[in-house]
């Protein structure tokens, strides 16, 4: 029986693009469940799937993970010949580390930046304390590429969980035309050229659901 995730509209969805750009870049067999968000039936149609009422989740027959980063720890151990973590222990607990980080901060960002992956590249005037979350993400992905990023362009060379895990951030940085040093640009530019990632802004530039509160941002 494939693996079965459940994901929120591709255009509005951080959360859901962890797990999907996961699967899709190591070509892991799944099939896709979207559920529109803000429509009258969507809480409904999400708790047939997630206690918490939120997307993503991922099936494995009768077993259920919802929260992203458990997905990404559970598709990890169902799959240790893919490397979605690095192989190397020092770099392994970096990656969980950097991980946990994205998972449970940057409030400021997420608040301030919503993500609407075909929203045109336009600037948008940032607060303090997104500049302070936008440097703490800067300096992380810095520090992870130099002292980890030698075999590749990702933040531990080859794409691994950590990426999947602040690819949303990827593109709220990009959308919102937010100033970046060089070497975050250039990560960004290699997240944003891998096959997965154009092919869900492709999925996402074809939904015909609209949220206006996401659009006018
Ligand atoms: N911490 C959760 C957050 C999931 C989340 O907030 N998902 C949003 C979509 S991006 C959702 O399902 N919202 C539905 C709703 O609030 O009705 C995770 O990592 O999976």
């Amino acid at each position: 029986m494939p693996l079965k995730l459940v994901i929120a509209n591709k255009a509005y969805s951080s959360w859901s693009l962890r797990p999907w750009i996961l699967l899709a870049h190591f070509k892991i067999p799944f099939e896709e469940i979207v559920i529109p968000l803000d429509l009258p039936d969507t809480r409904k149609r999400i708790l047939k799937y997630a206690p918490t009422g939120k997307c993503p989740s991922l099936h494995d027959g009768a077993i259920s993970v919802w929260e992203s980063l458990a997905i990404v720890e559970y598709l990890a151990e169902k799959y240790p010949d893919k490397a979605i973590w690095p192989k190397a222990k020092a770099a392994r607990a970096h990656a969980r580390t950097l991980s946990s980080e994205m998972h449970a901060g940057f409030q400021a960002l997420r608040q301030h930046c919503p993500t609407n992956f075909r929203r045109p590249v336009r600037k948008l005037e940032l607060t303090e304390a997104v500049e302070a979350d936008v440097a703490r993400i800067e300096a992380a992905w810095a520090e992870a590429r130099k002292t980890f990023g030698a075999a590749g362009p990702f933040l531990f060379g080859r794409f691994s969980a950590a990426d999947a895990m602040f690819a949303p951030v990827v593109n709220r940085l990009h959308t919102y035309d937010v100033k970046v040093k060089k070497a975050t640009r250039d990560y960004m530019d290699a997240i944003m050229a891998l096959p997965a990632w154009k092919a869900w802004i492709k999925d996402a530039e074809a939904e015909e659901w609209r949220l206006e509160k996401y659009d006018s941002m």
